[in-house]
């Protein structure tokens, strides 16, 4: 018997068409998709079921609420089918990704996130590839992980960054080597692969506490940190220049942070950098953020920490427990220094 898949179309230029103002998510996807790919009757590709959602989104449009509704929908039918696609748009994929991952506790099957560079309706595109693989992969795969896979590779959801915004690989995980490659043959590299985890599998909806990302640049003032940090935020993404460091030299700018921290905010520090990680200690610029009360994120990219932090807060932790939890590893978003 043919694995079952649900696939959840979201929006994204996957499915989108032209319009006088650019390119706009359309409905009717499946029609469309039947008609471009007579391939999904064959044997190798599993059976599927697409639900289009009432409003397509540009995933530039996407917010946390709508998270909660992809992640809802899939834990609903987990026990169903055996394997799950995202259709989604590139933009923000990596962090519905990440917040997948962190809400779909204990899960037992495959989400493949992917979306396309190129609309489907288009003569050139990557739409077809990357449908196929992800349906392929969520039937076939075996890997109980939030995944992306795009432009022949499979990457761990919560290691994802958007790093192109005209190649088709627009996806890398900079600090994870792929969990699979897609040439001639599928290779998964097992070893890479996180085990289910032991508990059982549960929805974590995030709630409505205010976590933001905010990139350090050269002349950030202390008032603009100040009012950024202020209330009702509850956990700030620093993105700090690379080894996790920031403007030490400023008193302003620490008793900023320092306040904050006081407060109660949790200031992560991530690196702008591509490839590395945060360790506050390296340098006498980062150990400053941590006397200031920040914490570091290691190698998780922003949109790891952003929604590891959402999901911390809708988890009722105290500020205390969420400086503790964010340098723990839940679901393959880190390594281990
Ligand atoms: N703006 C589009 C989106 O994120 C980009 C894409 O999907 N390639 O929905």
């Amino acid at each position: 018997m043919k694995p079952r898949v649900w696939v959840a179309y979201t929006g994204g230029t996957i499915g989108m068409v032209p319009s006088a103002s650019g390119y706009v998510p359309a409905p009717g996807f499946l029609a469309r998709l039947r008609q471009a790919l007579p391939q999904l009757d064959a044997p190798t590709v599993p059976d599927f079921e697409l639900y289009e959602y009432a409003e397509l989104l540009d995933s530039a449009n996407m917010r946390p609420d709508d998270w909660n509704r992809i992640a809802a929908d899939i834990a609903a039918r987990h026990d169903a089918y055996d394997g799950f696609v995202v259709l989604h748009g590139t933009d923000t994929m990596a962090y519905t990704a990440s917040a997948l991952s962190f809400m779909l506790e204990g899960l037992r099957k495959p989400v493949i996130l992917t979306g396309s560079q190129i609309p489907l309706c288009e003569p050139r595109n990557d739409a077809r590839d990357n449908l196929l693989d992800a349906l392929i992969l969520a039937g076939h795969c075996g890997i109980a992980e939030v995944c992306v896979a795009f432009n022949g590779v499979l990457l761990r959801g919560n290691r994802t960054t958007k790093v192109k915004a005209e190649g088709l690989g627009a996806f890398e995980s900079p600090n994870l080597p792929p969990l699979a490659e897609l040439g001639i043959d599928i290779r998964i590299h097992r070893e890479r692969v996180r085990a289910p985890a032991a508990l059982p599998f549960r929805l974590r909806p995030f709630g409505d506490a205010e976590v933001a990302a905010l990139r350090l640049f050269p002349g950030i003032r202390a008032d603009f940190l100040r009012r950024a940090l202020a209330e009702p935020l509850a956990g700030l993404v620093l993105e700090a220049y690379g080894a996790g460091n920031g403007p030490a030299r400023d008193p302003d700018v620490l008793a900023a942070l320092t306040q904050a921290s006081a407060r109660g905010v949790v200031i992560v520090v991530v690196t702008q950098c591509l490839e590395g990680r945060a360790e506050l200690g390296t340098y006498a610029a980062g150990s400053a953020l941590a006397a200031a009360g920040c914490v570091g994120g290691q190698d998780m990219t922003a949109e790891a920490a952003l929604t590891k932090l959402a999901y911390l807060f809708a988890e009722g932790l105290s500020a205390a427990e969420v400086r503790a939890a964010i340098r723990c590893d839940l679901r393959g978003e880190l390594s281990a220094g």
